[in-house]
């Protein structure tokens, strides 16, 4: 079977799809582009509506980070087969995807100070109601790892490179999860080889 997913340079919405193929073990192609390059006309014009991530597999081709991730999760038993257990892991990561967007709306607010506030005011936000529920629920599965943990922690590397600082470092037991989902096997070695220290926002 043949996978791809295309995207930037940088962890962003894909990064929680790139840790579980690395986790599971599947081969896949992990195609970047830099932000200075882009818009690449061709590709733009190529992708359902002019914006990456797109995956394909097999000559089949969706977009949406979240739908990618909950497919590939589905072929990676990170998805329960229980409606309503799936439906609470939807939420906890349609929860993640709202900080994400909360995050990079910030980008536009011209005054330094003013957008340090709203930053720091969206993170306490966010995090403390990731905390309660990891710490409610013993995870976000019951002790046991979903997607919804790797889309926590994929976000999580896509915003300390954005905000510049550990986001996760007040909150412990998002702490642990960022911690545990970094160790694991596939996951450890991806993290080691792709640092971003060359990218500016
Ligand atoms: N809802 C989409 C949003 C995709 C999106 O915003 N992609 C951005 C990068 S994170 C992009 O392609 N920007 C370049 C462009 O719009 O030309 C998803 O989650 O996949």
């Amino acid at each position: 079977m043949s996978r791809k997913i295309t995207y930037f340079d940088l962890p962003g919405y894909v990064d929680a799809i790139r840790y579980m193929l690395h986790y599971s073990g599947m081969k896949f192609e992990d195609v970047r582009y830099q932000l200075k390059d882009w818009p690449i006309k061709e590709v733009k014009d190529a992708t359902p509506y002019g914006q990456l991530p797109v995956y394909e597999e097999d000559g089949r081709t969706i977009n949406q980070s979240m739908a990618i991730a909950r497919y590939v999760a589905s072929q990676t038993g990170l998805l329960p087969s229980d409606p309503w257990e799936q439906a609470k892991l939807d939420a906890a990561v349609l929860n993640v995807y709202d900080f994400f967007k909360a995050i990079y709306s910030t980008a536009t607010e011209k005054d330094e100070e003013k957008k340090k506030a709203l930053q720091a005011e969206t993170v306490a936000f966010y995090f403390s109601k990731f905390e309660r529920d990891l710490k409610a629920g013993n995870g976000y599965f019951g002790g046991k790892l979903s997607w919804a943990d790797f889309v926590l922690v994929g976000c999580i590397a896509a915003q300390n490179l954005f905000l510049k600082k550990p986001v996760e470092k007040d909150y412990p037991t998002v702490l642990a999860l960022v911690t545990e989902i970094r160790s694991l096997k596939g996951v450890k070695e991806y993290v080691a080889k792709h640092t971003y220290d060359h990218v500016k926002f």
